[in-house]
């Protein structure tokens, strides 16, 4: 049977605007609060028809179940500063009663052997659409701004060299991945004056405007 995938990715459009707008709003309370957000910024995307299929070619998932087995169809990515802040959005997470957590994978504490590094949750989301309550699997990503960067890059240059990327650029990449976990590890140590030079800057902002 041919899948109507435009129809068929509705509910997961739905999903991660309604993740996108809610996870956005815990930033924004935090920011009215005065207080550090452990949240920069929110991104969302669902993932295009080719890429699924690739996937599902790759992870050996029949066409007819890849929409209830692939698990990050529907993705949120969840950017912080420090990588306290992964933590403490986790613990976010597991409180709220709207979204029940399936599986989680710290490749912050555990990076892969590319030398990625993020926190990783699936939950399962409820929808609802004109025929009903439906569950929708996301897989929400949390990473610091400095492991965000070295993902997006080596993602382009896995793309680009179509998963075979040479020796000498991995060598790279793994020294980059290195650099980036120092990066988070030197930004941990002086966190509080950067947090009170934040909210110093963020006071002049408000009072000149
Ligand atoms: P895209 O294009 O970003 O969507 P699982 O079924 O859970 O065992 P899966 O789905 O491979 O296997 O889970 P995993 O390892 O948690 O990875 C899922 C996603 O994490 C990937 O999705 C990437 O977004 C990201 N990711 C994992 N490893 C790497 C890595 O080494 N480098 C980069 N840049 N990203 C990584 P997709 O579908 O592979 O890609």
């Amino acid at each position: 049977m041919q899948i109507n995938w435009e129809k068929e990715l509705i509910p997961f459009h739905q999903a991660v605007e309604e993740l996108k707008i809610k996870f956005k709003g815990i930033r924004e309370e935090y920011v009215s609060m005065g207080i550090h957000s452990p949240i920069e910024f929110v991104m969302g995307r669902v993932k295009p028809v080719p890429s699924i299929l690739q996937k599902a070619a790759r992870k050996n998932i029949p066409e007819d179940q890849i929409l209830k087995r692939m698990k990050d169809i529907a993705g949120i990515r969840i950017i912080c500063q420090f990588v306290d802040d992964i933590y403490t959005v986790v613990k976010l997470i597991k409180q709220r009663n709207d979204l029940k957590v399936l599986g989680e994978k710290d490749y912050v504490r555990e990076q892969k052997e590319s030398g990625y590094r993020s926190y990783h949750i699936v939950i399962e989301y409820p929808i609802h659409t004109v025929s009903g309550p439906r569950h929708i699997l996301v897989e929400i990503q949390i990473r610091t701004l400095s492991m965000n960067f070295w993902a997006t890059i080596e993602h382009s240059l896995n793309y680009k060299y179509g998963g075979e990327i040479p020796t000498h650029i991995q060598k790279r990449l793994q020294r980059a991945a290195e650099a980036s976990f120092l990066l988070d590890e030197e930004m941990s140590k002086i966190k509080d004056e950067i947090q009170e030079a934040q909210k110093a800057f963020a006071k002049k902002n408000t009072r000149n405007r």
